[in-house]
């Protein structure tokens, strides 16, 4: 008789863009464990098991089950001795004692707390700490430290800009923001990207694409658009960074260097009016406003396609989009172009799809993208 042969499992890819990965997370018990690992990692710039341990969460995020025994985790990819370690032990106690130890450390604590106001990074929470600053009220307190504008920004707003903003925020912000750019140019052009457009319920900020058809009139639509939001007295913040964008570069191998489109960082002041459902603030906050961070990119429209699939997200999905390039296709893929090194040539694109099909990739929805 013949051999009994295997159920055949549909292999997983170890490349998040081969991969559909919804916003349901069904292994979220190891994902929330992963990403304490992640920061501390990045906290103590510890890059290869960082990049490990966040493609190893990446591939739970996107099975379509709960990974309930070590067997079912057997045959996929980016699990490593440490993450199935890891796992094994949640699996086993209901929670990982490395991840415990992580959360209860002083440092860590200090500079998650450090970092999560706008405007200071992983450098400056460590330079606070070394000071001996544990708490806001220290960092306030000591005479030394001298904040950026970005710094006051975030502490004037620490309560607002931490709460996540809703779906009918970013939609009312949406409006916000098309008036404005169609009263400057009647064919502006609006997209939402980021977390809203891959279909989360709340995010951090909004992100949002905005520019004319008209090549090299984008360059000055943003301070335009800032100069309208500034008379409305809605402009709490910006930081705006004028365009760099070099037609003739290659593309960044880099995925963390920034983008050289012209953007700005914003906090902008949305009224409970605007808001169908009124705002998502704190029980008893009557103020009838509240702050918002807001991000605009404007990109030549020649470069559309490329500025979406890129600000779309999610960091993962992008970081294996130009792994996948580089390593399975000899091409270099950023938010500006793609570039084929073998027929040493950029490859034009007008919409996702076809950065998608010059990968040779299946097209991947953006609610597909949360990897
Ligand atoms: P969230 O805000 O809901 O937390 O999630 P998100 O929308 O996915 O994160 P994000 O931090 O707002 O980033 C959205 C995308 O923008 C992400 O794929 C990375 C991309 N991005 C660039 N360049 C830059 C940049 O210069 N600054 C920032 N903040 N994001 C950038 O491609
Ligand atoms: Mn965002
Ligand atoms: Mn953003």
């Amino acid at each position: 008789p013949e051999p009994s042969t295997p159920t055949p499992v549909a292999t997983v890819s170890q490349y998040a863009c081969q991969r559909r990965t919804t916003t349901e997370n069904k292994n979220k018990i190891f994902t929330d464990a992963f990403e304490v690992l992640v920061e501390n990692y990045e906290f103590n710039e510890v890059e290869g098991p960082c990049v490990a341990i966040r493609r190893a969460a990446s591939v739970l995020k996107s099975l379509p089950f709960e990974v309930q025994h070590m067997g079912a985790a057997e045959d996929l990819p980016c699990l490593g001795d440490h993450t199935k370690a890891v796992m094994e032990e949640i699996l086993q106690c209901g929670h990982s004692f490395e991840v415990e130890k992580i959360l209860s450390d002083e440092r860590f604590r200090t500079l998650k707390l450090f970092t999560s106001v706008f405007g200071v990074g992983p450098k400056t929470a460590e330079k606070w700490y070394r000071k001996g600053l544990r708490s806001f009220s220290d960092v306030l307190a000591e005479p030394s430290i001298h904040l950026n504008r970005m710094q006051q920004s975030g502490f004037l707003h620490y309560g607002d800009i931490s709460r996540a903003v809703s779906k009918a925020e970013a939609r009312a912000l949406g409006n916000v923001i098309d008036e404005v750019a169609h009263a400057i140019t009647p064919d502006a052009i609006l997209a939402l990207t980021g977390g809203f457009r891959r279909g989360k319920e709340f995010g951090h900020d909004v992100d949002f694409i905005v520019t004319t058809p008209e090549l090299g009139r984008e360059k000055s639509l943003l301070s335009h658009i800032m100069d309208r939001l500034k008379k409305q007295g809605i402009l709490l913040y910006s930081d705006y960074q004028t365009s760099t964008f070099d037609i003739t570069k290659l593309p960044s191998h880099r995925f963390e260097a920034m983008d050289h489109f012209a953007k700005c960082f914003l906090i902008l002041r949305l009224e409970e009016s605007q808001v169908e459902g009124g705002l998502n603030t704190a029980e008893g906050d009557s103020r009838g406003w509240r702050a918002v961070r807001v991000d605009l990119v404007s990109p030549p429209m020649d470069r559309y396609a490329f500025a979406l699939l890129g600000w779309t997200g999610s960091r993962q999905f992008e970081r294996d989009l130009r792994r996948f390039a580089r390593l399975e296709r000899r091409m270099l893929l950023d938010n500006h172009a793609l570039y084929d090194k073998t027929k040493k040539e950029f490859l034009a694109a007008t919409t996702e799809k076809d950065i998608f099909a010059h990968l040779g990739l299946e097209y991947i929805e953006p609610w597909q993208r949360n990897a």
